[in-house]
């Protein structure tokens, strides 16, 4: 690939201000990708003391209280965290398409770095694996991306 100028941010926490925002329905997946969103960002130089956790009852709840964190103008990203599980609820449908559709307009119309940590999986099982076993940890990736993310735009 020839050499061009290439803007990439540098996953560097130190300094920034973060909140999360993570649902208490599944609140023994949601946990999990709490406990990998900060251990990330502690370990990549954030202060204990920058990150806010907000407790929201479910992830359809998402998307307004992510927008008022956002909006605040008090947090350099959000991370929103949640798992939205298909089994015999026939809300799985609505809460993940909404959550999705209403966490993306958030970041698109506040201009903040807001990071994705939700899980839709078919089964309890598929979301174990992504909450820190085989799958990884979908906290830590989104909590990674919020980071690179703001990264990024300072620089544009
Ligand atoms: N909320 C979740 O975060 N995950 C789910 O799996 C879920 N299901 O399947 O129902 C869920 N529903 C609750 C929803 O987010 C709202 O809290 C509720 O509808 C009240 O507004």
């Amino acid at each position: 690939m020839p050499h061009i100028k290439t803007i990439e941010g540098q996953l560097d926490a130190k300094g920034l201000k973060f909140a999360l925002v993570a649902s208490r329905f599944n609140d023994f997946i949601v946990d999990k990708l709490v406990s990998g969103a900060v251990d990330y960002l502690t370990r990549h130089g954030a202060d204990r003391a920058d990150l806010t956790l907000v407790r929201i009852p479910g992830a359809f709840e998402m998307p307004l209280v992510a927008k008022k964190m956002a909006a605040s103008g008090a947090y350099d990203g959000v991370v929103c965290l949640g798992a939205v599980i298909r089994g015999a609820t026939p809300h799985f449908e609505y809460v993940s398409s909404e959550v999705a559709k209403g966490v993306a307009l958030v970041t698109l119309e506040t201009g903040v770095p807001v990071g994705f940590g939700v899980l839709t999986t078919d089964s309890l099982e598929q979301a174990i694996e992504r909450a820190g076993s085989k799958g990884g940890n979908k906290g830590v990736e989104a909590a990674a991306a919020t980071l690179e993310t703001i990264r990024v735009l300072e620089q544009i």
